[in-house]
């Protein structure tokens, strides 16, 4: 096997490994935090903007979902917060000339941490049918062309209107109106590929697809249970608040294929003392194998049955529907099935069933670790029946809390970004505006490669983003993307997408979240909802990166008076001209607004209703909570193969990518590694540092690969390995998705491993 890195790589990608650590945050972070953002900003603005993170009169960070507590600290941020600020507020700049001087074949060939690197993009961009450079263009010409293409298309569905989870509510209520105005409801978005699992899970069987717990029952549970995340990355700011908790008496299970630093140690750079000495907050580590979770919590549900007095018979009396048929599939649970298919020792799980047993109020917070496999509905469901049978909903200090990844991509669900809409959001849109929106469903994120693919789709417009460089099956969607018409994206810094364009494209640059906002009626804020529904509004206060950039209500106003003309009836330029107008619309549209410019301008801003978390009622198709009894599924991994997760390293967000680093992982200098058991490893005569390629298997016979990975020898479960996206989504197959939310199942990948250098 091969122990140098291929020759060639774009990136200076030569990864160093060091032990992974045991402790997150502290003084380190700090310091960490400090280099980049001054690199990036300055000190001027660095002052400037960190100040302001997540303050009642500054921005909402554009890093993670997670909710700001009524007492915020001067610096309520964290190292990744002000990693993802830096990257918004840096005063690289992107302009005209820099497109003269690298054309299309020359950005294609560029890593995405170099695109991200070159800074904010400044004009409008145009590359012509045929061309190998984008242009400078006016924006009136931009929209021109979009209307000229969209206009030229044969059916309204044969265009696709991709969301980020960045986008306000504002600009998301206007971008889904416009495209049911314009007929169609192929409103793709990040969360078809990140949480979609959790909703479809949680409507079905609460009646919501959000999650049912506020910072405050946080603070009040008896056993917090983080599933499948990774907080002292993802959402740092989870650890104070579970480090509150376990100050108040809570206990924490963590279950994860990995022991991650956050969960072992905090130190939280808020206190003094956190910051020396740090606070344990794993209680029991349940070091699952990879698709395990749906088994684990099937088990632990017919113990809690079996226990006398452990199931709360009033709640599932009062409260619950399906419950004998979910009981019976329960008594079905088999130990060595379980000890299978979760790699975890008996003793483990009877820890863990003692501590379930022993808390009158229960959590459970997951993310990508549970939605991104094939049977993460199920074992999404499977969670919520664990909750239901001791009544761990709609009461304090207990509930569902799925952590969301995007600032704002609750909202932008809230706000209609969906491609099935529920017919009485459209009811309420169409009465509103006096339109009348499709009714048939539109397409996700894997349709609309496949619609793209296959001649289906013709347009595609991205609010935010990265889609080519998020989405599974890298050349496939590449090679789908490339037979598009157009391909429209509206962003703040360059990155794959902009060099994997349709005949003609587009780039719009706009404003971020920490860009000072002012329109015909003076100065702007939008409005984002968190990860526990609450809603408050948003202002940026610095000079924006360009006189030439548009707000992202501005580009979706002008797009639609472009398309649409004297047909649409809708006041579009008023919109523009004040965001108040729009949320008086969404107001009338959207339920839990009503009176919204009100309550939005009060500090803090307001939390939406939750019929589960406020009054034990659940809108369901049987009015109660729901039980469900689906088979258990684990994934089957044939021998000499492992399963491959595909995650995030510490200096990445998404396909953003701040630097080469994984700190907590020890990792540095590099992101084409892959971890692997050492005993699995010495099995596949895998050594310490040398390189090999990753093939992943599936069942339609394709061979993916990803070619040059370091190998580390990593504390990982047993039959596991881990590597980060988005450089492993060349792997993920496009139909490899999970049942229901169609979400690309890339938590679940199955590789071998082949000689670094192309072929076996
Ligand atoms: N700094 C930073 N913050 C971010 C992001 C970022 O990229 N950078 N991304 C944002 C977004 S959009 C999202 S969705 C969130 C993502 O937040 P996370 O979901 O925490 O992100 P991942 O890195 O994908 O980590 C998945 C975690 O699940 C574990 N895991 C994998 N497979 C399994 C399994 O089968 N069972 C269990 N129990 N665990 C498993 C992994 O070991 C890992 O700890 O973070 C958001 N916040
Ligand atoms: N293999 C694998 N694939 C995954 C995942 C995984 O765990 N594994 N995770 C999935 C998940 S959870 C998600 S959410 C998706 C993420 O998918 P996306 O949301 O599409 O990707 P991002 O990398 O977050 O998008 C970054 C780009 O957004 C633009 N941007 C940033 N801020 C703004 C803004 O304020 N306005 C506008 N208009 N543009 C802005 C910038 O140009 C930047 O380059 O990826 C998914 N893909
Ligand atoms: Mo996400």
């Amino acid at each position: 096997m091969a122990t140098k890195p291929p020759a060639g790589d774009p990136v200076q990608d030569a990864p160093q490994v060091a032990p992974p650590k045991h402790a997150a945050a502290g003084l380190p972070a700090i310091g960490h935090t400090l280099k980049i953002a001054q690199a990036q900003m300055g000190l001027r603005r660095t002052a400037q903007t960190l100040l302001k993170v997540n303050q009642k009169d500054g921005f909402d960070c554009p890093g993670c979902a997670w909710p700001e507590g009524d007492k915020r600290h001067t610096a309520e941020f964290c190292e990744n917060g002000a990693k993802a600020v830096a990257e918004e507020a840096t005063l690289r700049r992107v302009t005209p000339d820099f497109f003269a001087a690298h054309p299309l074949s020359d950005l294609a060939g560029r890593s995405g941490y170099w695109l991200g690197q070159q800074g904010r993009l400044t004009q409008p961009m145009y590359l012509p049918e045929g061309a190998d450079r984008y242009e400078a263009v006016t924006w009136e010409r931009a929209f021109a062309i979009i209307a000229e293409e969209l206009r030229a298309l044969s059916s309204p569905d044969e265009a696709l209107f991709y969301t980020s989870g960045r986008t306000s509510n504002e600009a998301a209520f206007l971008l889904q109106l416009f495209a049911r105005e314009f007929g169609t409801n192929n409103l793709p978005d990040c969360s078809n590929m990140c949480h979609e699992s959790s909703g479809s899970a949680l409507v079905e069987t609460i009646g919501i697809g959000k999650g049912s717990v506020s910072l405050e029952d946080l603070h009040q549970a008896d056993l917090i249970i983080v599933a499948g995340q990774n907080p002292g990355t993802n959402h740092p700011r989870m650890l104070s608040a579970l480090e509150q908790a376990k100050a108040a008496g809570a206990k924490i299970i963590s279950v994860n294929p990995l022991p991650e630093a956050g969960m072992e140690r905090f130190k939280n750079p808020q206190t003094p003392l956190g910051m020396i000495r740090g606070a344990a907050l794993n209680d029991l580590f349940l070091q699952i194998r990879i698709g395990g979770d749906q088994a684990l919590f099937r088990l632990l549900n017919k113990l809690v049955l079996a226990t006398e007095g452990a199931v709360d018979e009033t709640f599932v009396r009062e409260h619950t529907h399906g419950y004998e048929e979910f009981a019976a599939a329960a008594a079905g649970a088999d130990w060595d099935e379980t000890l299978k298919a979760t790699g975890l020792q008996r003793a483990e799980i009877e820890e863990a069933l003692r501590m379930v047993l022993a808390s009158k109020r229960t959590i459970v917070c997951w993310a990508m670790g549970l939605t991104q496999h094939k049977h993460a509905v199920a074992t999404i469901r499977e969670v919520v029946n664990f909750l239901l049978l001791r009544g761990n909903i709609g009461r304090p200090g207990a509930g569902v809390c799925p952590v969301r990844g995007h600032s704002n991509v609750q909202g932008d669900r809230t706000m209609g970004i969906f491609e099935r809409p529920a017919p009485a959001f459209l009811d309420a849109l169409d009465k509103e505006f006096g339109i009348t929106s499709p009714r048939h469903h539109g397409f996700d994120v894997v349709r609309s490669i496949e619609a793209l693919r296959d001649g289906e789709a013709r347009v595609f417009f991205a609010m935010g983003g990265n889609f080519v460089g998020a989405t599974p099956d890298t050349e496939v969607t590449e090679a789908a993307m490339r037979k598009a018409a157009l391909t429209v994206h509206v962003s703040t810094k360059l990155n794959r997408s902009h060099a994997v364009t349709g005949r003609r494209a587009l780039i719009l640059p706009t404003l971020g979240r920490t860009d000072k906002d002012v329109q015909a009626t003076g100065r702007q804020f939008v409005t984002v909802e968190d990860s526990m529904g609450m809603v408050h509004s948003s202002r940026g206060n610095l000079v924006p990166a360009s006189p030439h950039l548009l707000s992202e209500p501005a580009i979706v106003a002008r797009m639609a008076r472009a398309v649409l003309g004297e047909a649409s009836a809708t006041p579009w330029e008023e919109f523009e001209r004040d965001y108040g107008a729009v949320r008086d619309r969404i107001s009338r549209v959207v339920p839990g607004f009503e009176d919204f410019n009100a309550r939005v301008a009060r500090p803090g801003g307001f939390t939406l209703p939750h019929a589960p978390r406020d009054e034990r009622r659940f809108p369901t198709a049987t009015g109660k909570a729901n039980f469900t009894a689906a088979p258990v599924e684990y994934p089957e991994v044939p021998e000499g193969r492992l399963l491959l997760q595909t995650l995030r390293s510490h200096d990445q967000y998404n396909t953003t990518v701040y630097g080469l680093d994984d700190r907590y992982r020890g990792i540095t200098g590099g992101r084409r590694v892959v971890l692997v058991n050492p005993d699995d490893a010495r099995g596949l005569g895998l050594a310490d540092g040398a390189y090999t390629d990753l093939v992943s298997e599936w069942k339609d016979g394709v061979e993916r690969r990803a070619p040059g990975f370091r190998v580390v020898h990593y504390p990982t479960a047993r039959g596991c390995a881990a590597a980060y996206y988005p450089e492993t989504n060349v792997l993920v197959p496009l139909g490899s998705t999970a049942d229901t939310s169609n979400t690309p199942a890339s938590k679940s990948v199955i590789v071998r491993f082949e000689p670094a250098g192309g072929g076996a």
